[in-house]
C-alpha cells in the first residue's frame, strides 16, 4: 500500500518516473506530471517502443498512440497514429484541455498538432529505416492492393499481404510482442489529494498496417481512471487487448471490491479464454493506495512506483 501522492508505470523506465516525480513535486499538477513523464520516455525513445525511430509500419512510418485521462473531471484527450509530430502525449494533453473531442487520428492529428504549436518534423531514424529496410528485405514488397499481383521473378516469393500475415502471425498471439519487442509506457499519478490521472504513450506494432490504432489511445483498453475508485493502464497485445476495455474493467472491478492484483488478474483471465496465447500487463492503483499487477506471456513484467516512502523510485517485477 502506498501513501499519496505517488507515481507509478509500467516497464522499467524510472527515468520516466522521476520525471513525473518532479514535476509533481515541482509544486504541479497530477496531469503536468503524467505528460512530464510520458514525454520522458518519448524523448528517450524507451525501448524504442515509445516515441520517434520505432515500430516501423509497413510503409516504415513511425506514428504515435497516446491517451491522458483525468479522474477527477473524466475528462479524456487522446491521438491514434498520429505522423510527424514527436510529442504525442504532449499533443493528447491539448485534445483535451482544448477540444470538446476525446480521439483525434492520422494526418489530421497532425494538423491540430501544429495549430496547438507543435513542430513537424519526421519521425524516422536511421535505426527505423534500417529495422524497415531488413523486414522489407526479407519480406519482399509490400502490396496493399489486393488485385495487384504479386511479381513471380521476386527473390522472396509471392509476396503475402501483410493483412494475411499479420493474422497469421497475430493467431500465434506470442511471436509479434518477443520479436518486435515492443512495450508501452502507462502511467498513473496521484496528487496528494487523491486526484488520478492516467496515460499512454506508444509507437505501437512494428510492421503493423498503416493507419492501425493500438489499444493505448482507446479509453478503458490502454489507461482509465476515476477518483474515488482509482486507475489502470495496459501494455501488450493491443489489437486483443482493445477488445475487452481491460483498464476499464480493473477500475470497475476495484469499484465492486478487488483488489487491484485481482482485478487485474481477472481481466487477464477474460481475455486468456478467449486469446491463450495473449501477451499482456496490466497495472492497477486502487483508491487507498493499493498498488497490483498481473501478466502473461512475458517472461517477467516491471514496473516503477516512486513515493515519499523512499528516495529512489523502486522497481517492482511480477512473474508472468
Ligand atoms: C499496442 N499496447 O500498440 C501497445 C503496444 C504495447 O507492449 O504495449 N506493447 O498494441
Amino acid at each position: 500500500k502506498s501513501s499519496f501522492p505517488l507515481v507509478v508505470n509500467t516497464w522499467p523506465w524510472p527515468q520516466a518516473t522521476d520525471a513525473a516525480w518532479n514535476v509533481l513535486k515541482s509544486p504541479s499538477t497530477a496531469l503536468d506530471a503524467v505528460v512530464a513523464g510520458c514525454a520522458k520516455c518519448e524523448e528517450d525513445q524507451c525501448d524504442g517502443s515509445v516515441g520517434f525511430g520505432g515500430s516501423p509500419d509497413e510503409s516504415g512510418e513511425t506514428t504515435l498512440d497516446a491517451m491522458i485521462m483525468d479522474g477527477s473531471t473524466m475528462d479524456i484527450g487522446a491521438v491514434g497514429c498520429l505522423r510527424k509530430v514527436k510529442n504525442a502525449i504532449g499533443v493528447a494533453r491539448h485534445v483535451l484541455e482544448n477540444t470538446e473531442h476525446t480521439l483525434l487520428v492520422g494526418e489530421l492529428a497532425t494538423e491540430f498538432a501544429k495549430e496547438m504549436g507543435f513542430k513537424e518534423e519526421t519521425l524516422e531514424t536511421n535505426h527505423s529505416r534500417n529495422i524497415w529496410q531488413t523486414w522489407k528485405d526479407n519480406n519482399c514488397q509490400p502490396n496493399f492492393h489486393a488485385n495487384v499481383k504479386p511479381d513471380p521473378k521476386s527473390s522472396c516469393g509471392p509476396y503475402t499481404p501483410i493483412m494475411t500475415q499479420t493474422k497469421k502471425v497475430m493467431s500465434e498471439r506470442n511471436v509479434d510482442i518477443s520479436q518486435s519487442n515492443h512495450d508501452t509506457i502507462g502511467m498513473i499519478v496521484v496528487d496528494e489529494k487523491g486526484n488520478f490521472v492516467a496515460g499512454t504513450s506508444t509507437n505501437g506494432l512494428t510492421h503493423k498496417i498503416p493507419g492501425r490504432v493500438g489499444d493505448s489511445p482507446i479509453p478503458g483498453a490502454g489507461a482509465y481512471a476515476e477518483n474515488g475508485v482509482g486507475a489502470a493502464v495496459a501494455t501488450g497485445d493491443g489489437d486483443v487487448m482493445m477488445r475487452f476495455l481491460p483498464a476499464y474493467q480493473i477500475v470497475e472491478l476495484m469499484h465492486n471490491g478487488a483488489t487491484p492484483t485481482e482485478a487485474a488478474s481477472k481481466a487477464l483471465e477474460r481475455i486468456l479464454k478467449f486469446y491463450p496465447k495473449f501477451n499482456g500487463a496490466l497495472v492497477g492503483v486502487r483508491n487507498d493506495g493499493e498498488i497490483g499487477a498481473a501478466c502473461v506471456g512475458f517472461p517477467k513484467f516491471e514496473f516503477c512506483v516512486k513515493n515519499e516512502t523512499s528516495a529512489d523510485t523502486i522497481i517492482h517485477g511480477v512473474d508472468c
